[in-house]
């Protein structure tokens, strides 16, 4: 998305319910996906879903639903639809040429934030190689979305085509981008090794972006991590020490938060930060209590865990936000998730027990 600091992108949102999506309804994902506009600085100035067995193959949405978008966008004055779904490169073209409005999808907006947010060298690394392995998918050979790569005149090699001359020029990026982070990498395994020395356990931070990862890690150890009511304020890891007892020790890790249809080129990309959850000895899983959809949240970090081979790690469950409920939440409306406490990270009720568990359970592994 192009950023311009005097006037936010207007943005339209487009929602559409396939019969699979039952999981995450659609109202969840939609006021999802206004955050992460919001977050990524565009204005939402409205939004249309759809119900359908299937997508529709030119549009993804029918084509009654691009008319109505036609006028909403002239009634609007939007510049920018947001699809919920993820297009194909033709759809996307199909849509942008019917609509005359730039279109992007979620994994492009997500793709956006991370691009905003990375800090350290590695993350950025990571974020321009998910970024181009996004724009090869998206190379087909018709011309238009090679537009946005800035291909014409002088780009071209000699007997390429223009098409073959943009792959390899992206397989080049990838592959010194893959270079870079494969450098960095092994410097995080040095350190690794060093800290495993220390013999101090390992427990790392995980859940739902926006869940209050950070905010707990800075109220257990006074680290001062960036929080903040923003999806994907994290995107590298920050190791800290914490004392759980008189004698003991551990280190404590924040890390990138998951979402449900978390881009798996990005999980592919960050895959040496989330090396720390897959390095760790145990997980403290942060769910964000006052979400309504926090079970399902549950279900979307469980399905990231398994494609990181770390949903079989022992788990902590912290309910968090419990400040933000009405009423008082009762133990037995969350047995399943034993072992597990309720805190907030924000008034600090409940770390007492938190590091009392946590005292508990990494003994025994240590
Ligand atoms: N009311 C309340 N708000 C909280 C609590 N914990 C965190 N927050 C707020 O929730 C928002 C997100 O907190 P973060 O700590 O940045 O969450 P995170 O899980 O690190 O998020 P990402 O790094 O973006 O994935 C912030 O606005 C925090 O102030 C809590 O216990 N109670
Ligand atoms: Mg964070």
């Amino acid at each position: 998305m192009e950023k311009n600091v005097f006037a936010p992108e207007k943005a339209l949102l487009v929602g559409v319910e396939l019969p699979q999506d039952q999981e995450f309804p659609l109202a969840a994902s939609m006021e999802e996906l206004t955050r992460l506009t919001k977050t990524a600085n565009a204005k939402v100035v409205g939004s249309l879903s759809q119900k359908r067995p299937r997508p529709d193959q030119k549009y993804f949405i029918g084509s009654g639903k691009v008319t109505e978008l036609k006028s909403l966008i002239a009634s609007t004055g939007a510049n920018l639809l947001i699809f919920d779904v993820d297009l194909s490169p033709a759809q996307t073209r199909n849509l942008e040429e019917a609509l005359e409005t730039k279109v992007i999808d979620r994994t492009e907006l997500i793709l956006d934030i991370f691009a905003q947010h990375a800090r350290s060298r590695e993350g950025k690394l990571q974020v321009e190689l998910a970024q181009a392995e996004f724009q090869i998918t998206r190379l087909t050979g018709h011309g238009v979305s090679m537009s946005r790569l800035g291909g014409g005149i002088g780009t071209r090699g000699p007997g390429e085509s223009k098409l073959e001359y943009d792959r390899r020029r992206i397989r080049d990026k990838i592959s010194e981008l893959k270079k870079g982070i494969a450098k960095l990498r092994a410097e995080r395994s040095l350190r690794r090794e060093k800290r495993k020395k220390s013999q101090l356990p390992l427990a790392a931070l995980v859940g739902y972006t926006n869940s209050g990862k950070s905010t707990l890690l800075n109220a257990l150890t006074n680290a001062d991590v960036l929080a903040e009511d923003k999806l994907f304020a994290t995107l590298d890891t920050t190791v800290k020490r914490l004392e759980i007892s008189p004698q003991k020790t551990i280190l404590l890790t924040d890390t990138v938060g998951f979402i449900q249809k978390l881009p798996h080129q990005l999980i592919a990309a960050f895959r040496a930060t989330l090396e720390e959850v897959t390095e760790a000895d145990l997980l403290l899983h942060i769910v964000d209590i006052s979400a309504p959809n926090w079970p399902q949240q549950i279900n979307a970090v469980f399905q990231v865990l398994d494609e990181l081979n770390a949903s079989s790690k022992p788990i902590i469950t912290v309910f968090n936000k419990i400040d933000c409920l009405s009423e008082a939440l009762p133990d037995e409306a969350l047995a399943s998730y034993e072992p597990f406490v309720k805190v907030s990270a924000l008034t600090e009720n409940g770390l007492d027990n938190l590091v009392k568990l946590l005292a508990r359970r990494l003994v025994p592994l240590s």
